[in-house]
């Protein structure tokens, strides 16, 4: 092959591929071991001196020629590979979405804020505290003494440890502590509510080992079993969303208040006519309450003969059933996507 024809020839070919792995391969044919190029450089050496020169530039300038050539083609293949890439791969903005699936809250939530926005809007800031909490704030600060049934192992969750190094770690078994921790660092006036997750070493159809209270506090000189009535009242009427809801109170017994008492509300599911909800009674019991006991002041060094207050507790999952007319309270917890989307 003369140097004229190697190079026409190598155009020719390279041109011609449309794939870097065939053009690897065309390149062996020109630059390889047994190349032309190659074979024309073996053949040097039979020739004398002068000639040798004349015709090693020549070969040294097809090969440089051949290699630009190469060159330029693997660079155009590349281009081109890459070109189909992009498009293979382009996205079409112009379409329509696939629709964004928007989430809910859950109904324990919603019924959270529902009662963290009534409350609010009459004065009372929202506390939280710990989950994890001592004895004294859980039970002894809210005068409930070492003897009492609710301390029972069966009754609560106390955390592993001696009790002597751990100081007597449980779970909460109702918001209290909070308020026990908020009378301890700051003075009245106080009102405030606490939400939040307590649990109980209880479970069956109406109970479950964690659920969600709300408690109230309103402490200050002058407040009164009158206030208690009234606020609590147009609570459950606003909650409700009923202009004339019926109330009573039946006096009750809780260690933390003195007087206690139970609230009921006509039934918000027959009016007060009787079905299965009120077991035929026409009232429902929503929430226990009552006048901060003297030695719960005494604890947290607030003096009860100046101040007094009222307090008060509800379960958030039972306002949710009845708010929502849901007849099963494990529902709020199987994540059931079924039951839940019906809040969305
Ligand atoms: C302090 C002083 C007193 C909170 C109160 C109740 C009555 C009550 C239950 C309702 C249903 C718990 O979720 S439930 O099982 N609660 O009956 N709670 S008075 O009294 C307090 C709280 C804090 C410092």
């Amino acid at each position: 092959m003369s140097l004229d024809e190697i190079l026409t020839d190598a155009a020719r070919e390279f041109a011609a591929v449309t794939s870097l792995p065939v053009l690897d391969q065309v390149k062996a044919r020109y630059l390889g071991k047994s190349g032309a190029v190659t074979a024309l450089m073996k053949g040097l050496g039979a020739l004398p001196v002068e000639a040798r020169k004349q015709q090693g530039a020549r070969i040294n300038e097809v090969k440089e020629q051949v290699e630009t050539l190469l060159k330029a083609r693997r660079e155009a293949l590349q281009r081109e590979a890459l070109e189909r890439q992009l498009a293979a791969e382009s996205i079409d903005v112009t379409l329509p979405g696939r629709g964004d699936a928007p989430g809910g809250l859950h109904p324990v939530t919603r019924t959270l804020a529902r009662i963290e926005r009534l409350f609010a809007s009459i004065g009372f800031a929202v506390a939280d505290g710990p989950e994890i909490e001592t004895d004294f704030h859980n039970f002894t600060a809210l005068n409930i003494p070492q003897n009492h049934p609710a301390r029972a192992m069966h009754d609560t969750f106390y955390l592993a440890g001696d009790g002597a190094t751990d100081g007597g770690r449980l779970l909460r078994t109702h918001t209290s502590p909070v308020q026990v921790r908020y009378m301890q660092q700051t003075r009245p006036p106080i009102r405030i509510i606490a939400p939040g997750r307590v649990y109980r070493c209880d479970s069956d159809v109406t109970h479950t080992p964690m659920f969600h209270q709300v408690e109230g506090l309103w402490v200050d000189e002058t407040v009164s079993f009158a206030d208690l009535k009234g606020v609590l009242a147009e609570f459950m009427a606003r909650f409700f969303e009923r202009d004339n809801l019926a109330v009573r109170f039946r006096p009750s017994f809780f260690p933390f208040t003195e007087p206690s008492a139970e609230m009921d509300i006509a039934c918000v599911i027959c009016g007060g006519d009787g079905c299965r909800v009120c077991s035929h009674t026409g009232w429902l019991e929503v929430l226990g309450c009552g006048m901060v006991h003297p030695n719960v002041f005494g604890h947290v060094g607030i003096d009860a003969e100046r101040y007094q207050g009222f307090a008060f507790g509800l379960g958030v999952e039972r306002l949710a059933m009845l708010r929502y007319g849901v007849d099963d309270l494990r529902l709020f917890f199987e994540n059931d996507m079924r039951f839940l989307r019906q809040f969305a």
